[in-house]
C-alpha cells in the first residue's frame, strides 16, 4: 500500500497486475501541493505492455502539467492516445482553498464521494467510451466537499456490490482499503484509491 499523509488529506493506493501478468495495464498518478490534490486513474485497453503504453500517458503528462485545467489535461491525455490502443481515464482535482472537487471521466472508472455527515453519496457519471485520440466530448463536474468526506476511485478490476455501505462502514481510508482488498480478485488489473478530505 502506498499512502499519502498531508494536512488536507489522507490517501491509500492499491495497484496490481492481473494474475500471470508482469505489468499492470492500469496506471495512476497523484500530485499534492499546498493548494490542491490531483489524482488520476487510467485503465489501458488490451493487456500487459500494450495496455500500459496507453495508460502511462497519464503520469507522463501530469508530472509537469498538473497546474493545467482538468479539461486541458484530459485533452492532452487524449491527444497522446493517437496510434495507441486507448484507455479509460478519470481525473479529479481537490482545491483546498475553494473546497471544491472537480471530476472528469471517459470510460469505465468509478468514483464516489461519500459525505459522512449527511450519509450522502455523490457519483459523477462518466462519458461512455474511452480516450482514443479522436475528438472527445467531456463532462467535467464540480462539487463542493466538506471536512471528513471520503472518496474512492477504482478501475473495473475492482467490483463492489455496495460502495455506499462499504464507505459508511469503513469510515476511514485505511479501513476502506483493507475492506476492499478482501474483495479484489486477480482476473483483471486492479487499482483503487481511497481517501479522506480532512480540511
Ligand atoms: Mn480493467
Amino acid at each position: 500500500m502506498e499512502t499519502i499523509q498531508h494536512p488536507n488529506l489522507e490517501v491509500c493506493v492499491f495497484n496490481a497486475a492481473k494474475e500471470g501478468n508482469y505489468e499492470s495495464g492500469d496506471s495512476y498518478f497523484t500530485v499534492v501541493t499546498d493548494d490542491y490534490f490531483i489524482c488520476s486513474v487510467a485503465d489501458g485497453l488490451g493487456n500487459g505492455p500494450i495496455a500500459r503504453e496507453s495508460s502511462q500517458v497519464i503520469p507522463q503528462i501530469l508530472k509537469d502539467g498538473h497546474h493545467e485545467t482538468i479539461d486541458g489535461l484530459m485533452h492532452r491525455f487524449n491527444k497522446l492516445m493517437y496510434q495507441k490502443r486507448g484507455a479509460a481515464v478519470a481525473i479529479f482535482k481537490v482545491d483546498f482553498k475553494k473546497k471544491t472537487l472537480e471530476y472528469s471521466c471517459v470510460g469505465n472508472i468509478r468514483f464516489y464521494l461519500y459525505r459522512k455527515r449527511t450519509d450522502q453519496m455523490i457519483y459523477p457519471l462518466p462519458v461512455m467510451g474511452y480516450l482514443s485520440g479522436r475528438p472527445q466530448k467531456l463532462r467535467t463536474q464540480t462539487y463542493t466537499y466538506e471536512e471528513d468526506d471520503l472518496f474512492l476511485i477504482h478501475s473495473d478490476g475492482v467490483e463492489l456490490r455496495s460502495p455506499k455501505s462499504m464507505m459508511r462502514m469503513a469510515g476511514t481510508p485505511g479501513r476502506l482499503y483493507q475492506n476492499i482488498l478482501t474483495t479484489v480478485r486477480t482476473v483483471d488489473d486492479a487499482t483503487f484509491i481511497s481517501g479522506s478530505l480532512l480540511k
